[in-house]
């Protein structure tokens, strides 16, 4: 099984990070996940056209034209009917999401799970924090239509937007870009060896929660442009952020997945993870993506029905964030 190498796998736990390149194959892991999105986006047009919001379908468009069309005339945010995740509030029974099959081969793919077990080892559960994100051209969206799935990502650890039950889990981030990731299209970029720090405070902003940019001010970032096929693996406590899309007809388009040895707290226990990949238990691998959906579907329900819980530990006006 063609996992990291000893080199890589170093490097990882000195710098917090490691891109790794030519895990997946485009047009056998990612092709399949563009098609599914594309039917994705045929539906929203259909429902923005229904509700006056677009003046038509541009089904003769291509997708990232089309994305770019369609938000910027209706001054909408599209990014939760591709999401494969809920939001933490606010849920209905018909808040739209998307866990489709191809994007359950992904969460699943073999050659990214091999990659994955190198550090998290051979028992490993998919934790329920995951995105897609299509990061817009900055100024498409008004800026109150705006969220962290269609813009710039302020600085963060993952470990700080999740619950405190999993600090001291391995949580191993996966971002992955499905095109390609430049400087000007808004790539990652990241504090290098800052994983061997404290969990920094985070405050609530509407892009999720955020280290205050003065904390990170006078720190080494470096910019992580990728191809698609490569993956950036993350320690939980390596401070990142993302860089504005500053192109004005690209959308960067990534998702970010998250896997840890199975039976440690998610840190979002309102959230339905699974069992990835087990030597030891191979019969309790989720390999449906259609129980997968039904878990979201399932979820979304329970949630609509009542109070959603907290997600996060920090609190506005206090402290850093005063
Ligand atoms: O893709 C982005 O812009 C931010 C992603 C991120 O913060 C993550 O993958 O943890
Ligand atoms: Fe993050």
């Amino acid at each position: 099984m063609p996992g990291l190498t000893n080199a890589q796998l170093a490097q990882f736990h000195e710098q917090g990070y490691l891109v790794v390149e030519g895990v997946l194959d485009v047009a056998r892991d990612i092709q399949p996940v563009l098609d599914e999105y594309a039917r994705v986006l045929d539906q929203v047009a259909i429902h923005f056209l229904e509700q006056g919001a677009i003046a038509a379908l541009y089904q003769d468009l291509p997708f990232r034209e089309r994305l770019i069309r369609i938000c910027g005339e209706s001054g909408k945010s599209v990014s939760q009917f591709f999401d494969c995740s809920l939001p933490q509030t606010g849920v209905r029974s018909d808040t739209p999401m998307h866990v489709g099959p191809a994007v359950f081969g992904m969460l699943t793919c073999p050659r990214l799970l091999d990659v994955v077990q190198s550090v998290v080892g051979p028992e490993i559960y998919s934790n329920p924090v995951q995105h897609i994100r299509m990061k817009l051209p900055a100024g498409v969206l008004p800026a109150a239509s705006s969220d962290g799935l269609s813009a710039k990502i302020p600085w963060h650890q993952d470990n700080g937007v999740v619950l405190p039950e999993a600090d001291a889990a391995t949580i191993l981030t996966v971002w992955l870009p499905l095109n390609e990731a430049t400087v000007e299209n808004g790539c990652l970029q990241l504090v290098p060896g800052s994983h061997g720090g404290q969990l920094e405070a985070h405050c609530p902003t509407s892009k999720g929660a955020a280290i205050p940019d003065v904390l990170v001010q006078g720190r080494d970032t470096l910019a992580v442009p990728m191809l698609p096929g490569s993956v950036l693996l993350m320690h939980q406590r390596t401070i990142h952020s993302s860089l504005d899309n500053v192109t004005r007809d690209q959308v960067r388009m990534s998702l970010d997945l998250r896997y840890q040895p199975t039976g440690q707290p998610t840190g979002r226990p309102a959230f339905p993870g699974f069992v990835a990949r087990s030597a030891a238990h191979p019969e309790t691998v989720l390999r449906d993506p259609g129980l997968w959906a039904d878990m979201w579907l399932e979820t979304r329900a329970r949630m609509a029905s009542k109070d959603n819980p907290a997600f996060n530990r920090w609190k506005a006006g206090v402290g850093v964030c005063a």
